[in-house]
Order: structure tokens, then C-alpha cells, then sequence
């Protein structure tokens, strides 16, 4: 069949909009029509050209929710028409992983997906016969997709398109990381460095589990209003301060009981492990630093306790966490509406790009 899609011909360059060869679901697999997509900063890293996985021609895109249309042979936990959210950390419950009960990573598809191909090493994509790579697991850049069962979460049928396919990255990697990876406790003081369609999930996050203070870290001064909105108790501007780490433990009289660094920068990741508390303040590392880049601190900051962590979509399990998060958003317990500043055709979707990098969006979402 053809999908229209927006196409990553080469790093740098806008996408282009473009109709694409899509063969159809083969054993263990599923047409998805996509009828939403959020457009993530990690999209960008990669179309920059600084992800060591990125490959060209490809199809980004990562946030999405649509509609079964099709299954191959051997899928039994999806059927025409249900309503699914596509993974790009799958979850196969079968694999040492997904066993463990230690991770989500599920490990079950990483390597075919890290090159842009399905589990059989093809990939579904082609114009005029040449492939074109998928990215993710999910390119929900295009109106159609194929993606293996244990890569979809089903989800609710009354859920909005338009919202929920936020849920498939930036809700879930937030929210994900105050529930699942640091278990932050009522009463705990969190630091949010980057107040952006992730950072502002954390926020949201840490304000539900009844944190006491939550302090903002951004160099945009437009987002202290939204992120007091979302729970936000003191803003910080690192232009406006002479020491970041110093003001935090000040604010917090002896540093951080959680920091979540959500801008993928590694000075803001050492500022976000040295502003926790000594014996006990634990760092979670959610942003996504380009190749090449390293992490450094002084050992004496992990002998004396603080403790540094990462967390990749939250740490759900997303066939089984992500309906629950649906839930919680149609529950009124979740505010995703006041997040999605922008929608866009496809046609448009260029745009999404460049209201993120002018910092003028939280999310951009396409509509098919
Ligand atoms: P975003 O562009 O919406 O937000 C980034 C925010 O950081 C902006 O508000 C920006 O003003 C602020 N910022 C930039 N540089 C700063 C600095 N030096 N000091 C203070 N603030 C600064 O991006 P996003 O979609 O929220 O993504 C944030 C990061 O998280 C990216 O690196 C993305 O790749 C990563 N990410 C990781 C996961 C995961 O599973 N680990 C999932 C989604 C996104
Ligand atoms: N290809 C990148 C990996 C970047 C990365 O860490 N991705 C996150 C999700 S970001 C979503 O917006 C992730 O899930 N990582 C775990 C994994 O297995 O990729 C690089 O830098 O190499
Ligand atoms: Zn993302």
C-alpha cells in the first residue's frame, strides 16, 4: 500500500513530505494507521545528525497513537480496529529482561531496531524501490505503519488521538521517572533541570506523589508561568544566579532529595548530580547528550552518597503501564491539554521543529 509520510533524507536538511511504499504485516506483526504524533527533542537530536544510531533515509517520529487496521499471521493480542500506542521500548515479557522485573528495557528487538529495520532485518519503507530505514520501532512520521505486537500498547477506545500520543514518549518519560525509577516520596524536595515537554512532565509528577519543594532549572524565562502551573514551587534562571549547585542546596537546605536533568546537556548533568543531598540525593539522568559526549564528576560525590541513575521512557513497561497512564490522563489525575501549545498538519510539520529549537512550544503535535 502507499503511506504519506515526512521523510529524513540526510541529517540538517527539513523533511520531506512524500508518499512511501508500505508492505504489509508479516508473522507477529501489525498496520497501525497513525492518526497522531508528538514531536520529541530526541526527533531532532537524531535529525541533527548527533545520534550515533541515526540513519538516513529514515522516517522519525516516536510519539504516536492510532488504530489497528491489520494483522499478520500469529498476532493474538491486537485485532482490527482496537486503539494502540506504539512502543519504542517494547515489551515482549519474555526475554532475560523483561523477566528480570529489573528493567524495562526489553531487549527482545533492540538490535534490528537500532538499525532501523524490523525484527526479520528488512525494513517495510521504500520509494521507487530504494529503503528507507524506520527509526524507533515506530517512524509515526508516517500516516501508516507496521510494527511487531509486543511494540503496541492497547489502549482505551474513548482515549483522544490528539492527546494520548504524547503518552507514547514525553508524558510517560516524566512521569514514568518519578513513579518507576526514582520512586519519589511524599514530602521530598526534586529539581527539574529543563522545563520542556519532558521536565514539565516531571514536574507534574512530582506535584501528584506530594513532593514539598520542586524547584525549576531553564534559561527560558517563559516557562517559570506554565511550570508553576504544573507545581513548580521555585524557578531558577542559571543566568540570574552566579552558582547554580550553591542555589539549590541553599533552597534546599543541604541539596536535592531527587534531580531529573531533562535537557540532554552534560554540564547541567553534573549541576544536577553535585546540587543533591550528601548521604542520600539521588540524580536521574533523562536527556539524551550527542556522541562523543561523557559525564564527569568527582568520585567523592558518589562515596558520599549521592547516587547517579538513568531512566529511559520512564521505566514503564509499556504494554502494561502505558493503558494505565491513559487512564490516569482521562481520570482528570494527568493535565496533558495545557502541555500541547501546538498542532500541525503534516504538510506543517517542519514547523513543529522550529517552534521547539525557538523554545516557543512545549509539544507540537501532527494530525493525520
Ligand atoms: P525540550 O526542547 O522540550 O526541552 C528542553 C528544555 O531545556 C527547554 O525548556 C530549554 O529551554 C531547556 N534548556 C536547554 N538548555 C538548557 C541549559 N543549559 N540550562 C537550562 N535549561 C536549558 O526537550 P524535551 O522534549 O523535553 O526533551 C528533553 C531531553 O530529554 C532531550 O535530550 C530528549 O532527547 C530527552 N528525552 C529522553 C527520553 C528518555 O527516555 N530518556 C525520552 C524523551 C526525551
Ligand atoms: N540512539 C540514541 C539513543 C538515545 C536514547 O537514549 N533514547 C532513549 C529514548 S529517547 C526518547 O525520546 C532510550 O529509550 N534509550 C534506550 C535505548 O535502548 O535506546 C543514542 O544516543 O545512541
Ligand atoms: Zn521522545
Amino acid at each position: 500500500m502507499k503511506t504519506k509520510a515526512a521523510v529524513a533524507w540526510k541529517s540538517g536538511a527539513p523533511l520531506t513530505i512524500e508518499e512511501v511504499e508500505l508492505s504489509g504485516p508479516r508473522e507477529g506483526e501489525v498496520l497501525v494507521e497513525i492518526k497522531a504524533t508528538g514531536i520529541c527533542h530526541t526527533d531532532y537530536y537524531t535529525l541533527s545528525g548527533a545520534d550515533p544510531e541515526g540513519i538516513f533515509p529514515a522516517i522519525l517520529g516516536h510519539e504516536g497513537a492510532g488504530v489497528v487496521v491489520d494483522v499478520g499471521p500469529g498476532v493474538k493480542s491486537l485485532k482490527k480496529d482496537d486503539h494502540v500506542i506504539p512502543l519504542y521500548t517494547p515489551e515482549c515479557r519474555q526475554c532475560k529482561f523483561c523477566l528480570s522485573q529489573k528493567t524495562n528495557l526489553c531487549q527482545a528487538i533492540r538490535s534490528t531496531q537500532g538499525k532501523g529495520l524490523m525484527p526479520d532485518g528488512s525494513s517495510r519503507f521504500s520509494i521507487d524501490g530504494k529503503p528507507i530505514f524506520h527509526y524507533m520501532g515506530t517512524s509515526t512520521f508516517s500516516n501508516y505503519i507496521v510494527v511487531p505486537e509486543i511494540a503496541l500498547a492497547k489502549i482505551r477506545s474513548d482515549a483522544p488521538f490528539d492527546k494520548v500520543c504524547y503518552i507514547g514518549c514525553g508524558v510517560t518519560t516524566g512521569v514514568g521517572a518519578v513513579l518507576f525509577t526514582a520512586k519519589v516520596e511524599a514530602g521530598a524536595n526534586v529539581v527539574v533541570f529543563g522545563l520542556g515537554g519532558i521536565g514539565l512532565n516531571v514536574i507534574q509528577a512530582a506535584k501528584m506523589v506530594g513532593a514539598d519543594k520542586i524547584i525549576g532549572i531553564d534559561l527560558n524565562p517563559e516557562r517559570e508561568a506554565i511550570a508553576r502551573k504544573f507545581g513548580m514551587t521555585h524557578f531558577v534562571n542559571p543566568k540570574n544566579v552566579d552558582n547554580v549547585v550553591d542555589t539549590i542546596i541553599q533552597l534546599t537546605d543541604g541539596g536535592a532529595d531527587y534531580s531529573f536533568e531533562c535537557i540532554g546537556n552534560t554540564t547541567t548533568m553534573r549541576q544536577a548530580l553535585e546540587c543533591c543531598h550528601k548521604g542520600w540525593g539521588q540524580s536521574i539522568i533523562i536527556g539524551v547528550a550527542a556522541a562523543g559526549q561523557e559525564i564527569a564528576t568527582r568520585p567523592f560525590q558518589l562515596v558520599t552518597g549521592r547516587v547517579w541513575k538513568g531512566s529511559a521512557f520512564g521505566g514503564a513497561r509499556g504494554r502494561t503501564d502505558v493503558p494505565k497512564i491513559v487512564d490516569w490522563y482521562m481520570e482528570g489525575k494527568l493535565n496533558i491539554d495545557d502541555l500541547i501549545t501546538h498542532k500541525l498538519a503534516l504538510d506543517d510539520i517542519n514547523q513543529g521543529f522550529d517552534l521547539m529549537k525557538s523554545g516557543e512550544s512545549i509539544r507540537s503535535v501532527v494530525m493525520y
